[in-house]
């Protein structure tokens, strides 16, 4: 044995040490190559041994020659890339309302995705009247209102303004939903957390068309309003206008998708989705909010005392674990990586808390670079796992020092029923054969 080898078995010696209750280790133990060392090398060694008893099995020998003979011609170049077609898991999923196939959601599938940007072709979907086709040369965005020049604005004009990219997090106020019934809902990551995605966007900071068109001092808040059969439209404060609104023109590199609001859409960093209003055309500047129907029949709301709050923009800081989760099982005693997301309308995430005795002791997470404000963070921690059953538990922190309620502590700071913003702790509790059910602690 090296020096180099001694060393590591030192270091992966210590940090095998569980910091929490069965199994939680160090967040560092993978990342310092310890664990891989001790737990994983051996690991490999015997897959790789199996591999090779299999292909004696078969009479068939592991060699250069045997790999040669796999290789393929391979298919033409093409247009625009699409997923390996074997990746028939990653897609959203929606149902079908036959009298109204526009209205509704479909939902981003984060137990099979990686990192911290959602694919755009995998970014939920929230439409109240379907995704209209609309001709980018024939769309214009007008502000007026209290200001004093009117203007109007094709995608070329704003093409000509700097722009900014942003990664950000839109969340439907209407995501991780569920949870007041009386048995937890079996379901995936998918159908529970699923109106939640990232992407990068790129626009022009609303700041700067609203000065040029130099708003009026009585203009307090605006109308956005989307050119959708809907005409979804929301009032927002001026000071968010003046802040980091931004009306994004592309998503992910590309020009945003049809269904994220093609040509362009309202980007409120941390805000409940239905203020991001897509397809936006209108920007009214007015000097008090407009009470439309998205913020007074819904998306508000319903306090203990029976009163209905309005404008609560922002989204609360929450997290899920992905890995395991709900269908996503564990395969038996051994390592493994606890994985998920977590994220707050408030700022950046400054930490997540991973429990397996239902928190009553708690690991801290490693966060993954780069750690944004208003955007997806992803976490993991190693873990050791005996086979024994227990629940996992993901608890976030923001850096305003807010943190997950449990399910109990926020279903009362509501009335009954009260569906928005939930962001009280999943529970994932693993059963002594690997199987994950979702539970409430
Ligand atoms: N014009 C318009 N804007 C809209 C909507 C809509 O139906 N029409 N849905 C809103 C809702 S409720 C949400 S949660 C987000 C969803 O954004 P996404 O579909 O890009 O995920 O868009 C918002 N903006
Ligand atoms: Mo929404």
């Amino acid at each position: 044995m090296d020096s180099d080898t001694k060393r590591l078995r030192r270091v992966a010696a210590e940090l095998d040490e569980p910091v929490a209750a069965n199994g939680l280790l160090h967040r560092r133990a993978f990342l310092r190559g310890g664990i891989a060392f001790t737990g994983f090398a051996a690991a490999a060694v015997t897959a790789h041994d199996a591999a090779a008893q299999a292909a004696a099995a078969t009479g068939e020998k592991l060699s250069a020659r045997t790999l040669m003979t796999q290789a393929v011609m391979g298919g033409p170049f093409t247009a625009y890339g699409q997923p390996a077609r074997y990746e028939r898991d990653a897609v959203r999923e929606f149902t079908v309302n036959q009298l109204t196939p526009g209205t509704g959601s479909s939902r981003t599938p984060h137990h099979v995705l990686e990192g911290m940007i959602t694919p755009s072709g995998l970014h939920f979907q929230r439409n109240h009247n379907g995704v209209p086709d609309i001709e980018p040369n024939q769309h214009q965005l007008l502000i007026h209102g209290l200001v004093k020049r009117p203007l109007t604005f094709t995608l070329d004009s704003l093409s000509r303004y700097p722009m900014e990219s942003h990664i950000r997090f839109v969340e439907c106020a209407g995501n991780n939903g569920g949870f007041n019934a009386a048995e937890p809902r079996q379901a995936d990551v998918q159908a529970m957390h699923g109106l939640l995605s990232s992407s990068e966007w790129t626009g022009v900071r609303l700041a700067v068309l609203l000065d040029e068109a130099g708003v009026d001092p009585k203009g307090k808040w605006i109308l956005a309003e989307g050119g959708d059969g809907a005409s979804m439209s929301r009032s927002v404060p001026i000071e968010k206008c003046m802040d980091d609104a931004v009306i994004a023109l592309y998503q992910n590199g590309e020009r945003i998708r049809p269904e994220q609001g093609y040509p362009m859409r309202l980007l409120l960093p941390g805000f409940e989705g239905n203020m991001n209003v897509k397809w936006l055309h209108r920007i009214q500047v007015t000097p008090t909010p407009t009470f439309t129907k998205d913020e007074t029949s819904k998306y508000t709301e319903l306090m203990p005392n029976g009163k209905a709050r309005q404008f609560m923009f922002q989204q609360p800081v929450n997290s899920f674990i992905t890995k395991p989760s709900y269908q996503i099982n564990l395969q038996g005693p051994g390592y493994y990586e606890i994985s998920g997301l977590a994220w707050s309308g408030a700022g950046k995430i400054a930490k997540v808390e991973i429990s397996a005795d239902e928190g009553k002791s708690w690991a801290q997470a490693a966060l993954v670079d780069p750690v944004l404000p208003m955007a997806v963070t992803r976490f993991r921690l190693p873990w050791k796992w005996s086979g024994q059953p227990l629940t996992l538990v993901s608890r976030a922190t923001d850096e305003k020092k807010n943190v997950q309620p449990t399910r109990s502590q926020w279903l009362k700071l509501y009335a009954p029923n009260q569906g928005y913003k939930f962001n009280g702790i999943t529970a994932w509790a693993a059963d002594g054969t690997g199987q994950i059910r979702h539970v409430y602690i």
